[in-house]
């Protein structure tokens, strides 16, 4: 079918048919319980503890207290009328210590979110790994560990084997660039340590992991759909000087190309395997048979897109500033060496990343040219605003509306540009524990008051709502140039 519009008036832009609509959530940032039912100590509660690492020291025990309130969760996303719902798994919840048999507790309660979801007719799409990992497992190396990998594979086939005969689509990893270099290279993310070549040992094996995990899920789930989330953006460089050119090359390399290469070809690039040559252990950690392993065939890429960046070299930092630019004083990565810029003149969110649809679609359109044609799901892409309750007792969050209106014609472009994207999930269903801005910062399209656990549906709930049933979004006018 034909995704144009049909009149030069109307400008309605519908999806193909079958296109999957979904909302995303995940198991720290919602469910609270963090004692509950056998669930061990993740690498969350510990550094979330650590003062200073999240604003306000916030925690997860308590989040949303979906654990508690999952029926009305689940009642929601039917009112809202998505055709699936990406949700994690907690690995501590199944494994309390990391290993050995599974606490059959935990996944009682993902049983139940299961069953929910099937007689909603709501297609379950399962995150195996979204942060959680088990402290004990960080104590005895974490993710810098090759053991961990091992540890991951038995977490995935207890998954797999229980609820496998009703989850089709799989992701294996969420955003394995922030479990590595946010976690153990910039420290921002727990386990919150600061070492290159930490980080880069951990992104070999959590890609590793990925690579294990596929062959299980494929064994103990026949019809079973297998993917990976990666968190990828347009990263450009502020002027054709060459110095800045090599430095936006070294981000893409740091944020893209570091996990796309080794998925769909095989091979790190060799322009950041020499850049990290000297970080210890670094990619020195790679063995034989990795890469194949890393490079099996999967059946879908699950991309989360919110900002696209541009950026310079840092020694033309002064030279831009002179220049009236608004250059970002530090880099958390001081071994790449680059800083970003601010586009005048464009809109942020309150996460102070700026608006820019179309980087969406450029990126979707370079995935196809440059990897595959795989399907690809929007697995996550959403906005933080300030929102509040109006005296009306309504939350009308219209620069959220736009946003996703902006967001989901970009995807429409890339469609019509001949892009296999098959889905889009809003991130997120339920504002939430927004990791080092704990709940500081609302992405939901439902408010949840925090103190009293109160869900209230904003604006946005209402027109993604809309948006769903009529499979179509209204063209968007400010999406702007590339
Ligand atoms: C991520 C995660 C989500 C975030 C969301 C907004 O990308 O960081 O997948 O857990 O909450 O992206 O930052």
């Amino acid at each position: 079918m034909s995704t144009t519009r049909t009149s030069p008036l109307d400008l309605t832009r519908p999806f193909p048919p079958g296109f999957l609509w979904g909302t995303a959530t995940a198991s720290y940032q919602i469910e609270g319980a963090a004692t509950e039912d056998g669930r061990g100590v993740s690498i969350w509660d510990t550094f979330s503890r650590r003062p200073g690492a999240v604003l306000h020291g916030d925690t997860g025990d308590v989040a949303c207290d979906h654990y508690h309130r999952m029926n009305q969760d689940l009642d929601l996303l039917e009112r809202l009328g998505v055709g699936a719902y990406r949700f994690s798994v907690a690995w501590p919840r199944v494994q309390p210590s990391g290993s050995g048999p599974a606490n059959q507790r935990g996944l009682d309660f993902y049983r139940r979110l299961v069953d929910g979801l099937r007689e909603r007719n709501i297609e379950p799409t399962l995150t195996l790994y979204h942060w959680d990992l088990p402290q004990p497992l960080e104590d005895r190396g974490g993710w810098c560990e090759r053991d961990t990998t091992d540890r991951f594979a038995d977490y995935v086939d207890l998954v797999a084997r229980s609820l496998g005969g009703d989850v089709e689509r799989w992701i294996t990893l969420n955003e394995p660039w922030c479990s590595s270099w946010l976690g153990y290279g910039a420290g921002y993310h727990a386990p919150g340590i600061r070492d290159i070549g930490k980080a880069a040992a951990a992104n070999h094996h959590l890609l590793l992991a990925h690579g294990k995990a596929i062959p299980i899920l494929r064994s103990a789930v026949d019809s079973a759909k297998v993917g990976i989330t990666l968190n990828l953006g347009d990263h450009r460089p502020g002027s054709d000087h060459p110095l800045d050119v090599a430095a936006a090359r070294r981000v893409d390399g740091n944020l893209n190309r570091l996990f796309l290469d080794p998925i769909f070809h095989g091979e790190y690039p060799q322009d950041m395997l020499d850049h990290y040559a000297s970080a210890q252990p670094g990619f020195s950690v790679i063995q034989d048979g990795d890469l194949a392993l890393i490079a099996q065939p999967i059946d879908f890429l699950g991309v989360n897109y919110y900002f696209p960046s541009t950026v310079i070299d840092e020694s033309r930092a002064t030279e831009a500033r002179l220049a009236g630019y608004v250059v970002a004083p530090e880099d958390p990565f001081p071994d790449l060496k680059v800083r970003s810029l601010e586009t005048p003149g464009r809109d942020k969110t309150a996460m102070d990343w700026e608006i820019h649809a179309s980087g969406l679609t450029s990126l979707l359109m370079r995935i196809r040219d440059e990897y595959h044609s795989l399907p690809i799901y929007i697995t996550e892409n959403g906005a933080a605003f300030d929102d509040y309750v109006d005296p009306n007792g309504q939350v009308l969050d219209l620069n959220r509306i736009a946003y996703l209106q902006e967001h989901i014609s970009a995807v429409h472009d890339a469609i019509d540009a001949g892009v296999n994207v098959q889905g889009y999930f809003v991130w997120s269903l339920l504002d939430n524990f927004e990791w080092s801005f704990g709940y500081s910062r609302r992405f939901g399209i439902v408010w949840v008051d925090f103190p009293t656990g109160d869900r209230l549906t904003k604006a946005s709930f209402d027109w993604y709502h809309d948006t769903v049933q009529k499979n179509s979004v209204e063209y968007a006018t400010s999406v702007g140039s590339p």
